[in-house]
């Protein structure tokens, strides 16, 4: 009870400071970043790390004046920590701009205290495609699940696939996807036998994998969070899914360009779909998936790197478009109303942040994994266009 009566004080304070721009001291503009950076989501911290560096290399650090300071935290993906480092960065660094979110959990969890404080908050990982919705103050630039997972539905009765287990990993956006993929998958004549949920931290697919064996489907369809798809991707193989005649499918989370090239050529053949891949053949991303490896000791960047990157992006432009006099800071009502409605040319493809909605709006493509230069890449072979998220309520 003190706690809480502490914490809403101390945010009420924040708020005020927040209110009064020409008092702020000195001129830098603050990122809180807060990711994963030890732990079982690690991968994802490192790839947003990299990349929102990458940005500030290849942008610079000063934007309309003012100075950028980026404040990178480790939330090890407990939300309980992720609310703590948010809360401290809001009360005691004053960050202008709240970012990262690995996971789900943690994206909600810091979604009360963006509403409080008035400060933006950009979701560059977490794809549950209600966060959105937890307060005004979110603005996202990754994906949701339903936008990934409906293309993939409409995708598969044209191929063959007509009976589909479904593998999902036990919390929101495994849930988004089980239950989008499925609605569509029945919408166009297919069938979902079984839905099978496993749980989000340590993982154990053995047992799952059998049953789905035994029950013979045309397909499994799989979500599993960044850095877990080469675990699933090894038992699928090991048990001799393949073998018996059962497609691997899923979102892209699954064929991680993070983990790809190490899954061997059993992974050849996978159909995923999904806003992002390395391979995407245009000249902006060649020139990102370069510059990332360079800066990175040849590390491929990811779907999560993209998000990062292009979350940088719509912070940045967001304070080049807020207008302020002289030294004041612009206040986190006028950086927000800054990012919506932001459209740009992604390493990705065309992006959009919906104003109305403040998610993004984005192509996404049917990939199948192949080698190109030795390489295992999702070369994508079909696009579907400015897909909005499905899953929004309003
Ligand atoms: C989430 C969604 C996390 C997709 C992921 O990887 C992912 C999430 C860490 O919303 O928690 O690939």
């Amino acid at each position: 009870m003190k706690r809480r009566n502490f914490t809403a004080a101390a945010l009420a304070a924040a708020a005020f400071v927040a209110a009064l721009p020409a008092l702020a001291q000195d001129n830098t503009f603050k990122i809180g970043l807060i990711l994963p950076m030890s732990g079982q989501q690690a991968t994802t911290g490192r790839q947003i790390e990299a990349a929102a560096r990458l940005y500030m290399a290849q942008n610079g650090d000063t934007v309309a004046g003012k100075k950028i300071q980026l404040i990178v935290k480790d939330d090890t993906s407990l939300p309980d920590a992720t609310r703590r480092l948010a809360q401290e960065l809001v009360v005691n660094d004053k960050v202008n701009v709240l970012a990262g979110f690995g996971i789900t959990p943690s994206a909600l969890a810091t979604a009360p205290i963006a509403t409080q404080s008035k400060t933006p908050m950009v979701v560059m990982a977490a794809a549950t495609s209600s966060i959105t919705e937890a307060s005004p103050y979110i603005v996202r630039t990754s994906f949701t699940l339903p936008q990934a997972s409906v293309a993939l539905a409409d995708w598969a009765p044209k191929n063959g696939i007509k009976k589909v287990v479904t593998l999902v990993s036990d919390y929101g956006p495994g849930i988004d996807a089980e239950k989008f993929f499925k609605e569509r998958l029945i919408f166009n004549g297919g069938q979902v036998t079984e839905s099978l949920r496993v749980p989000m931290r340590n993982p154990d697919f053995a047992p799952f994998l059998q049953k789905v064996r035994d029950g013979k489907p045309d397909a499994l369809f799989v979500f599993v969070p960044s850095g877990a798809g080469a675990a699933v991707m090894k038992q699928f193989l090991e048990r001799g899914m393949d073998k018996a005649g059962i497609k691997l499918i899923g979102t892209g989370d699954v064929t991680d360009d993070d983990q790809l090239n190490d899954m061997g050529d059993g992974a050849l053949g996978v159909v995923t779909s999904h806003h992002y891949s390395a391979a995407h053949p245009s000249a902006l991303n060649k020139k990102f998936v370069a510059a990332f490896e360079k800066a990175n000791k040849g590390m491929r960047p990811n779907f999560m790197a993209v998000g990062g990157y292009d979350g940088m992006r719509v912070i940045y432009e967001a304070l080049r478009a807020a207008k302020t006099t002289g030294k004041a800071m612009p206040t986190g009502d006028a950086v927000l109303a800054a990012m919506k409605g932001q459209i740009f040319e992604s390493p990705r493809g065309k992006m959009f942040i919906d104003a109305q909605t403040r998610d993004v709006v984005q192509d996404i493509y049917l990939r199948k994994v192949e080698k190109k230069d030795g390489q295992l890449h999702n070369v994508e072979f079909d696009v579907i266009k400015d897909v909005k998220d499905p899953g929004k309520t309003k």
